[in-house]
Order: C-alpha cells, then structure tokens, then sequence
C-alpha cells in the first residue's frame, strides 16, 4: 500500500443488486468502503443491452460516472453452460424472459433456474462457469477485471443462501453449492471474489493510489 499515506477509502458501486452490494462491501470491509447506489440517490435501471459481459461492466460504470462524476466500477456476471452452447452466458439476468420456454409468471430468478433445469433435463455434461467482469473508471482511465468460477450444473436446487443461479451451481471441489454456502464461504471461492481480489490489487497498488479523504 505505497507509503502508507495515501489509499482510496471509498468507491462507488454501480448495481441495484443488494446481494452483490452485500458480497462485495463483506469482502472489502477491512479496506474500503463501498457506496451503493441508493444510497447516493440513484435509484434507476441502469441500462446493459450489449453482447457482452465486458461491454455490459462499462455501460452500467459510464452511466453512472455520468451522473455522478465519480469514479466507480460495475460487475457484469454470467453463467455459462457448457453443453447449451455458453448459455445463458451475457443474458443471465432475463433468461426466463426470452427465447423459449419462457415464465412471465415467476419471480425473475425462480424462471431462471427453472428453464436452466428444464433445458438440462437429460444432459451428461453439466460443466458451467461463472464469469464476473468488472469494469473499473478511475478518472480519465478504464480497466477490467475477471473472475471464474468451474462447477458443474446440478439436477435440483440446494440450499437458501446467496442469490440468481446459486441454489444450481456446485462450484468443483464443493460438495455444497453457492445456496449452501455462507456469505464467507462463497467469498473465498467464487467469480466475482476473484475478480474482486484483482480490483483490490490494483487499487492498493502504488502507481493507481489515490488521496486519502
Ligand atoms: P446489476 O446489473 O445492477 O449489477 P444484475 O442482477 O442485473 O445487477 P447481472 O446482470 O450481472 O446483475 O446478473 C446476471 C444474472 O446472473 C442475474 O440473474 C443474477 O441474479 C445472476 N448472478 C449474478 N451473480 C451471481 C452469483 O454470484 N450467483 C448466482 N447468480 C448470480
């Protein structure tokens, strides 16, 4: 951390997803304090309608830092099936809401785990990876950071904790998924832990320090 005497304290993350709010904030609790987005006001749908993860990370970070004129950093995250093809991969977050079979009826993240289920029923091959990518805006400056995640797709959901796909995702290694796992747990293991540790990094990092207060 340089010379002690300069550390950014504070940084702004650019999601409405209070779980990923949650996970990153008990992560960085020693480090840096993390501001959410209702908490300076934003309470908007940040728009992400890109192709991929990398451009979506961006496109939530530069709205922000528009409004804002701050810096901050956004956290795009996929799951990625192996045998649908990548799916559903860039389009996690409204996957029962496109294509088909689709669940208008259920809660966004039951429809999800349902139609990965549904189109799973009878496949060998269960490997899956998440990918988190987060985009950081540091003044003029933009960088990227990746996390993944090897595991595999199990056959029902397991397991009350964590958020979206966790109650599906076995992570290699585990005999407990993402959904079974505490907060701690899944903060040593998981995409977007690793993409976060690289964050840390960087920002503690002499060359990219940035005045205390
Ligand atoms: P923000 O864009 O506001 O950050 P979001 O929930 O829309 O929040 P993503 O687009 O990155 O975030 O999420 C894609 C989908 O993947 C969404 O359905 C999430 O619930 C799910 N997801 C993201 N991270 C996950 C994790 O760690 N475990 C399980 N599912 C996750």
């Amino acid at each position: 951390m340089g010379n002690g005497l300069f550390f950014m304290t504070e940084i702004i993350f650019a999601t409405n997803n209070q779980h990923k709010l949650l996970e990153i904030r008990s992560m960085l609790e020693n480090s840096f304090r993390v501001h959410g987005l209702s908490e300076l006001g934003l309470d908007e749908d940040i728009p992400e309608d890109h192709e991929t993860l990398e451009e979506n990370a961006f496109q939530k970070a530069e709205f922000v830092y528009d409004k804002l004129g701050r810096s901050c950093f956004a956290d795009d995250t996929g799951l990625e099936i192996e045998a649908l093809g990548g799916a559903p991969g860039v389009y996690s977050a409204r996957y029962s809401r496109m294509g088909s079979p689709v669940y208008p009826e259920m809660e966004v993240a039951a429809g999800n785990i349902r139609k990965v289920l549904e189109k799973m029923k009878g496949v060998q091959n269960r490997t899956a990876r998440f990918r988190t990518v987060i985009a950081l805006i540091l003044g003029d400056n933009r960088y990227t950071f990746e996390g993944v995640v090897e595991g595999s797709i199990i056959t029902e959901q397991r397991g009350a904790d964590g958020f979206g796909y966790d109650p599906i995702f076995l992570p290699h290694g585990s005999d407990k998924t993402f959904a079974e796992m505490d907060l701690a747990d899944k903060n040593l293991v998981s995409h977007r832990a690793m993409a976060v540790q690289k964050l840390v990094n960087f920002l503690q990092s002499d060359h990219h320090s940035i005045k205390k207060g």
